[in-house]
Protein backbone atom coordinates (compact mmCIF):
# COMPACT_ATOMS: atom_id res chain seq x y z
CA UNK A 1 0.00 0.00 0.00
CA UNK A 2 1.21 3.31 -0.77
CA UNK A 3 0.16 6.79 0.12
CA UNK A 4 0.97 9.86 -1.93
CA UNK A 5 0.68 13.44 -0.37
CA UNK A 6 0.05 16.49 -2.28
CA UNK A 7 -2.09 18.56 0.44
CA UNK A 8 -0.53 22.13 2.04
CA UNK A 9 -0.29 21.99 5.15
CA UNK A 10 -1.21 24.00 8.19
CA UNK A 11 0.98 26.72 8.35
CA UNK A 12 1.59 27.13 4.85
CA UNK A 13 1.12 30.27 3.83
CA UNK A 14 -1.47 29.60 0.66
CA UNK A 15 -3.88 28.43 3.04
CA UNK A 16 -3.55 31.30 5.02
CA UNK A 17 -4.17 33.69 1.66
CA UNK A 18 -7.53 31.76 1.11
CA UNK A 19 -8.87 31.34 3.96
CA UNK A 20 -8.38 35.48 4.83
CA UNK A 21 -9.77 36.18 1.54
CA UNK A 22 -12.76 34.54 1.95
CA UNK A 23 -13.20 35.69 5.19
CA UNK A 24 -12.39 39.45 3.97
CA UNK A 25 -15.06 39.00 1.43
CA UNK A 26 -18.35 40.69 1.20
CA UNK A 27 -20.14 38.46 1.86
CA UNK A 28 -17.94 36.45 4.08
CA UNK A 29 -17.16 33.07 3.17
CA UNK A 30 -14.99 29.86 3.57
CA UNK A 31 -14.88 26.73 1.18
CA UNK A 32 -16.77 23.76 2.20
CA UNK A 33 -13.45 21.82 1.71
CA UNK A 34 -12.07 22.98 5.13
CA UNK A 35 -14.69 21.26 6.91
CA UNK A 36 -12.82 18.05 6.79
CA UNK A 37 -10.47 18.10 9.19
CA UNK A 38 -9.66 14.62 11.46
CA UNK A 39 -12.67 16.06 13.56
CA UNK A 40 -14.79 17.48 10.77
CA UNK A 41 -14.63 14.01 8.75
CA UNK A 42 -15.64 12.29 11.78
CA UNK A 43 -18.10 14.20 12.32
CA UNK A 44 -19.67 13.82 8.29
CA UNK A 45 -19.55 9.93 9.40
CA UNK A 46 -21.50 10.48 12.37
CA UNK A 47 -23.87 12.49 10.07
CA UNK A 48 -24.39 9.97 7.22
CA UNK A 49 -25.70 7.56 9.96
CA UNK A 50 -28.47 9.84 11.07
CA UNK A 51 -32.38 9.35 9.55
CA UNK A 52 -32.73 12.72 8.21
CA UNK A 53 -29.90 12.74 6.30
CA UNK A 54 -31.14 10.60 3.31
CA UNK A 55 -28.41 10.71 0.48
CA UNK A 56 -26.75 7.80 1.82
CA UNK A 57 -29.75 5.64 2.44
CA UNK A 58 -30.53 5.41 -0.85
CA UNK A 59 -26.77 5.71 -2.55
CA UNK A 60 -25.88 2.60 -0.87
CA UNK A 61 -28.42 0.59 -2.05
CA UNK A 62 -27.91 1.96 -5.50
CA UNK A 63 -24.40 1.08 -5.40
CA UNK A 64 -24.98 -2.13 -4.69
CA UNK A 65 -26.84 -2.62 -7.66
CA UNK A 66 -25.54 -0.56 -10.06
CA UNK A 67 -21.97 -2.67 -9.11
CA UNK A 68 -23.65 -5.78 -9.90
CA UNK A 69 -24.90 -3.92 -13.53
CA UNK A 70 -20.70 -2.49 -14.07
CA UNK A 71 -18.75 -5.14 -12.21
CA UNK A 72 -17.24 -5.89 -16.06
CA UNK A 73 -16.25 -2.91 -16.66
CA UNK A 74 -13.79 -2.90 -13.75
CA UNK A 75 -11.19 -5.41 -15.07
CA UNK A 76 -8.22 -4.31 -15.08
CA UNK A 77 -8.79 -1.29 -14.13
CA UNK A 78 -7.12 1.61 -12.08
CA UNK A 79 -10.42 2.71 -10.08
CA UNK A 80 -10.18 6.01 -9.06
CA UNK A 81 -12.32 7.45 -6.07
CA UNK A 82 -12.39 11.72 -5.73
CA UNK A 83 -13.35 12.23 -2.42
CA UNK A 84 -12.84 8.72 -1.21
CA UNK A 85 -13.64 10.09 2.53
CA UNK A 86 -13.76 7.04 5.05
CA UNK A 87 -14.09 4.31 1.67
CA UNK A 88 -17.40 2.77 3.10
CA UNK A 89 -19.12 3.91 -0.53
CA UNK A 90 -16.41 2.05 -2.21
CA UNK A 91 -16.61 -1.22 0.15
CA UNK A 92 -20.42 -1.41 -0.97
CA UNK A 93 -18.99 -1.57 -4.58
CA UNK A 94 -16.66 -3.51 -3.98
CA UNK A 95 -18.58 -5.96 -2.19
CA UNK A 96 -20.31 -7.03 -4.94
CA UNK A 97 -17.29 -7.17 -7.20
CA UNK A 98 -15.79 -10.84 -7.83
CA UNK A 99 -12.46 -11.28 -5.84
CA UNK A 100 -11.23 -12.33 -9.41
CA UNK A 101 -11.88 -9.19 -10.93
CA UNK A 102 -10.96 -7.06 -7.77
CA UNK A 103 -7.37 -8.76 -8.04
CA UNK A 104 -6.93 -7.14 -10.75
CA UNK A 105 -7.99 -3.54 -10.09
CA UNK A 106 -5.79 -1.07 -8.39
CA UNK A 107 -7.85 1.42 -6.06
CA UNK A 108 -6.73 5.10 -5.72
CA UNK A 109 -8.61 6.45 -2.96
CA UNK A 110 -7.98 10.38 -3.55
CA UNK A 111 -9.07 13.05 -0.26
CA UNK A 112 -8.18 15.85 1.39
CA UNK A 113 -8.10 14.36 5.25
CA UNK A 114 -4.37 12.64 5.16
CA UNK A 115 -6.06 10.72 8.35
CA UNK A 116 -9.15 9.35 6.49
CA UNK A 117 -7.18 8.35 3.85
CA UNK A 118 -4.53 6.45 6.03
CA UNK A 119 -7.45 4.84 8.10
CA UNK A 120 -9.26 3.97 5.32
CA UNK A 121 -6.80 2.43 2.83
CA UNK A 122 -5.72 0.27 5.72
CA UNK A 123 -9.49 -0.93 6.70
CA UNK A 124 -9.59 -1.65 3.27
CA UNK A 125 -6.13 -3.43 2.78
CA UNK A 126 -7.52 -6.19 4.92
CA UNK A 127 -11.07 -6.06 3.54
CA UNK A 128 -9.62 -6.84 -0.06
CA UNK A 129 -5.84 -8.38 0.55
CA UNK A 130 -5.86 -9.15 -2.94
CA UNK A 131 -6.92 -5.65 -3.95
CA UNK A 132 -3.93 -3.19 -4.74
CA UNK A 133 -4.43 0.07 -3.24
CA UNK A 134 -2.29 3.52 -3.86
CA UNK A 135 -3.69 6.19 -1.38
CA UNK A 136 -3.51 10.09 -2.91
CA UNK A 137 -3.87 12.88 -0.51
CA UNK A 138 -4.90 15.91 -2.98
CA UNK A 139 -7.49 18.42 -3.50
CA UNK A 140 -9.29 16.89 -6.40
CA UNK A 141 -10.27 20.45 -7.87
CA UNK A 142 -6.23 21.22 -7.86
CA UNK A 143 -4.63 18.37 -8.62
CA UNK A 144 -6.72 15.75 -11.05
CA UNK A 145 -3.25 15.44 -13.44
CA UNK A 146 -1.46 14.12 -9.70
CA UNK A 147 -3.66 10.57 -10.72
CA UNK A 148 -1.68 8.29 -12.54
CA UNK A 149 -2.86 7.45 -16.28
CA UNK A 150 -1.12 4.06 -17.11
CA UNK A 151 -4.18 1.88 -17.45
CA UNK A 152 -7.79 2.42 -18.53
CA UNK A 153 -9.54 4.34 -15.45
CA UNK A 154 -12.78 3.46 -13.84
CA UNK A 155 -13.37 6.91 -11.64
CA UNK A 156 -15.64 7.33 -9.10
CA UNK A 157 -17.10 10.39 -7.46
CA UNK A 158 -19.76 9.46 -4.91
CA UNK A 159 -22.11 11.25 -2.26
CA UNK A 160 -23.03 14.06 -4.59
CA UNK A 161 -19.81 15.81 -3.49
CA UNK A 162 -20.02 17.18 -6.74
CA UNK A 163 -23.13 19.05 -5.08
CA UNK A 164 -20.69 21.53 -3.40
CA UNK A 165 -19.77 23.01 -6.24
CA UNK A 166 -21.23 26.23 -7.53
CA UNK A 167 -22.88 25.97 -11.64
CA UNK A 168 -19.75 27.53 -13.01
CA UNK A 169 -17.08 25.42 -10.61
CA UNK A 170 -18.12 21.89 -11.49
CA UNK A 171 -18.81 23.09 -15.55
CA UNK A 172 -15.26 23.94 -14.81
CA UNK A 173 -14.40 20.56 -12.90
CA UNK A 174 -16.28 18.46 -15.63
CA UNK A 175 -14.37 20.09 -18.30
CA UNK A 176 -10.76 19.31 -16.73
CA UNK A 177 -11.73 16.32 -15.86
CA UNK A 178 -12.78 15.12 -19.46
CA UNK A 179 -9.78 16.77 -20.06
CA UNK A 180 -7.56 13.81 -18.50
CA UNK A 181 -9.90 11.08 -19.17
CA UNK A 182 -8.69 9.00 -21.93
CA UNK A 183 -11.05 7.25 -24.60
CA UNK A 184 -12.61 4.43 -22.93
CA UNK A 185 -11.96 5.94 -19.19
CA UNK A 186 -15.76 5.72 -17.32
CA UNK A 187 -17.04 8.14 -14.67
CA UNK A 188 -19.72 7.04 -11.79
CA UNK A 189 -20.94 10.21 -10.82
CA UNK A 190 -23.02 10.20 -7.61
CA UNK A 191 -26.01 13.14 -7.55
CA UNK A 192 -28.50 13.97 -5.11
CA UNK A 193 -31.70 14.67 -7.43
CA UNK A 194 -34.05 17.59 -6.21
CA UNK A 195 -37.14 16.76 -4.08
CA UNK A 196 -39.74 17.75 -1.80
CA UNK A 197 -38.09 20.88 0.13
CA UNK A 198 -38.81 19.60 3.81
CA UNK A 199 -36.97 16.89 3.07
CA UNK A 200 -33.71 18.40 2.01
CA UNK A 201 -34.40 20.82 4.82
CA UNK A 202 -34.41 18.38 7.23
CA UNK A 203 -31.37 16.71 6.21
CA UNK A 204 -29.30 19.60 7.15
CA UNK A 205 -31.24 20.48 9.65
CA UNK A 206 -31.24 17.23 12.22
CA UNK A 207 -32.60 17.13 15.42
CA UNK A 208 -29.65 16.28 17.20
CA UNK A 209 -27.28 19.36 15.93
CA UNK A 210 -24.80 17.19 14.25
CA UNK A 211 -25.05 18.77 11.30
CA UNK A 212 -24.57 22.32 13.70
CA UNK A 213 -21.44 21.03 15.09
CA UNK A 214 -20.10 20.10 12.08
CA UNK A 215 -20.67 23.37 10.18
CA UNK A 216 -19.31 24.99 13.36
CA UNK A 217 -16.16 22.97 13.15
CA UNK A 218 -15.17 25.19 10.73
CA UNK A 219 -14.18 27.90 12.57
CA UNK A 220 -11.83 25.65 14.54
CA UNK A 221 -10.14 24.65 11.12
CA UNK A 222 -9.76 28.26 9.99
CA UNK A 223 -8.55 29.19 13.90
CA UNK A 224 -6.17 26.44 13.58
CA UNK A 225 -4.74 27.81 10.65
CA UNK A 226 -4.73 31.55 11.22
CA UNK A 227 -4.49 31.68 15.04
CA UNK A 228 -7.59 33.52 14.91
CA UNK A 229 -10.01 33.58 18.17
CA UNK A 230 -13.49 32.20 16.78
CA UNK A 231 -15.52 30.99 19.17
CA UNK A 232 -17.73 28.71 17.15
CA UNK A 233 -20.86 29.00 20.46
CA UNK A 234 -21.10 32.38 19.15
CA UNK A 235 -22.00 31.47 15.66
CA UNK A 236 -25.60 30.25 15.10
CA UNK A 237 -26.25 27.10 12.26
CA UNK A 238 -28.73 28.26 9.73
CA UNK A 239 -29.21 25.76 6.84
CA UNK A 240 -32.17 26.22 3.91
CA UNK A 241 -32.85 25.60 0.01
CA UNK A 242 -32.13 28.17 -1.75
CA UNK A 243 -34.54 27.67 -4.76
CA UNK A 244 -32.99 30.18 -7.44
CA UNK A 245 -29.61 28.31 -7.46
CA UNK A 246 -31.35 24.60 -6.40
CA UNK A 247 -29.43 24.23 -3.51
CA UNK A 248 -28.78 23.78 0.40
CA UNK A 249 -27.14 26.83 1.79
CA UNK A 250 -25.22 26.77 4.96
CA UNK A 251 -24.24 29.33 6.90
CA UNK A 252 -22.97 30.55 10.73
CA UNK A 253 -24.67 33.50 11.72
CA UNK A 254 -22.89 36.03 14.07
CA UNK A 255 -25.31 35.91 17.66
CA UNK A 256 -23.83 39.25 18.23
CA UNK A 257 -21.39 42.29 16.93
CA UNK A 258 -17.79 40.17 17.21
CA UNK A 259 -14.38 40.84 16.62
CA UNK A 260 -12.00 38.37 15.49
CA UNK A 261 -7.89 39.12 15.48
CA UNK A 262 -5.43 36.95 14.04
CA UNK A 263 -1.70 37.35 14.42
CA UNK A 264 -1.35 37.38 10.26
CA UNK A 265 -4.03 40.29 9.92
CA UNK A 266 -3.44 44.24 10.55
CA UNK A 267 -7.22 44.29 11.64
CA UNK A 268 -9.82 42.34 13.06
CA UNK A 269 -12.41 41.28 11.21
CA UNK A 270 -15.75 42.73 12.39
CA UNK A 271 -19.11 40.87 12.70
CA UNK A 272 -22.34 43.22 12.82
CA UNK A 273 -25.07 40.91 14.81
CA UNK A 274 -26.23 38.50 12.18
CA UNK A 275 -24.01 38.90 9.50
CA UNK A 276 -23.37 35.44 7.94
CA UNK A 277 -20.48 33.68 6.50
CA UNK A 278 -21.50 31.21 3.78
CA UNK A 279 -19.75 27.68 4.31
CA UNK A 280 -21.49 25.22 1.95
CA UNK A 281 -23.69 24.68 -1.45
CA UNK A 282 -25.16 21.47 -1.54
CA UNK A 283 -26.57 21.10 -5.32
CA UNK A 284 -29.72 19.38 -5.98
CA UNK A 285 -29.92 17.96 -9.59
CA UNK A 286 -32.23 17.44 -12.67
CA UNK A 287 -31.41 15.73 -15.31
CA UNK A 288 -30.93 18.32 -17.70
CA UNK A 289 -28.60 19.46 -15.11
CA UNK A 290 -26.77 16.20 -15.68
CA UNK A 291 -26.66 16.39 -19.27
CA UNK A 292 -25.31 20.11 -18.87
CA UNK A 293 -22.57 18.62 -17.10
CA UNK A 294 -21.98 15.62 -19.29
CA UNK A 295 -21.59 18.23 -22.54
CA UNK A 296 -19.19 20.43 -20.92
CA UNK A 297 -17.36 17.90 -19.71
CA UNK A 298 -17.01 15.98 -23.58
CA UNK A 299 -18.88 13.06 -22.16
CA UNK A 300 -21.67 10.78 -22.91
CA UNK A 301 -23.87 9.59 -20.53
CA UNK A 302 -24.20 5.69 -21.00
CA UNK A 303 -27.03 5.26 -18.44
CA UNK A 304 -28.40 7.24 -15.53
CA UNK A 305 -29.65 4.59 -12.49
CA UNK A 306 -32.17 5.84 -9.94
CA UNK A 307 -33.83 4.33 -7.06
CA UNK A 308 -37.62 4.09 -7.19
CA UNK A 309 -38.84 8.02 -5.80
CA UNK A 310 -35.61 8.95 -7.83
CA UNK A 311 -33.99 11.02 -5.11
CA UNK A 312 -30.64 9.86 -6.04
CA UNK A 313 -28.84 9.19 -9.30
CA UNK A 314 -25.39 7.04 -10.40
CA UNK A 315 -24.55 8.81 -13.74
CA UNK A 316 -22.32 6.58 -15.95
CA UNK A 317 -20.69 8.59 -18.27
CA UNK A 318 -18.28 7.40 -20.88
CA UNK A 319 -15.47 9.22 -22.97
C1 LIG B 1 -20.44 15.44 1.50
C2 LIG B 1 -20.88 17.37 0.26
C3 LIG B 1 -22.24 15.45 -0.04
O1 LIG B 1 -23.59 18.30 0.73
O2 LIG B 1 -24.78 16.77 1.67
C4 LIG B 1 -23.66 17.06 4.92
C5 LIG B 1 -21.87 17.50 3.11
N1 LIG B 1 -23.06 19.08 4.63
N2 LIG B 1 -24.36 17.82 5.76
C6 LIG B 1 -23.69 17.31 1.45
C7 LIG B 1 -22.84 17.85 4.19
C8 LIG B 1 -23.98 19.04 5.60
C9 LIG B 1 -22.46 16.66 2.04
N3 LIG B 1 -21.50 16.26 0.96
Amino acid sequence: MIIDDFMPKVGESSIREELINCLRGNPKTLPSMYFYDHHGSELFETITKLDEYYPPKVEVPLLRSTAQKLKHELENCDLVELGSGDCSKISVFLDEIPEEIRRTIVYYPVDVCKQAIEKSACNLQDRYPEMNIHGITADFLGHIEKIPAKRRRFFCFFGSTIGNLTEEQAMKFMTDLGKVMNNNDRLLLGVDMVKDIDIIEKAYNDSQGITAKFNKNILNVANDHLMTNFDPEEFEHVAFFNKKYSRIEMHLKAKKDLEVTSPFLKNQIVFNKGETIHTENSHKYTVDGINKMANAAGLSVESIFNDDKKWFSLVEMVK
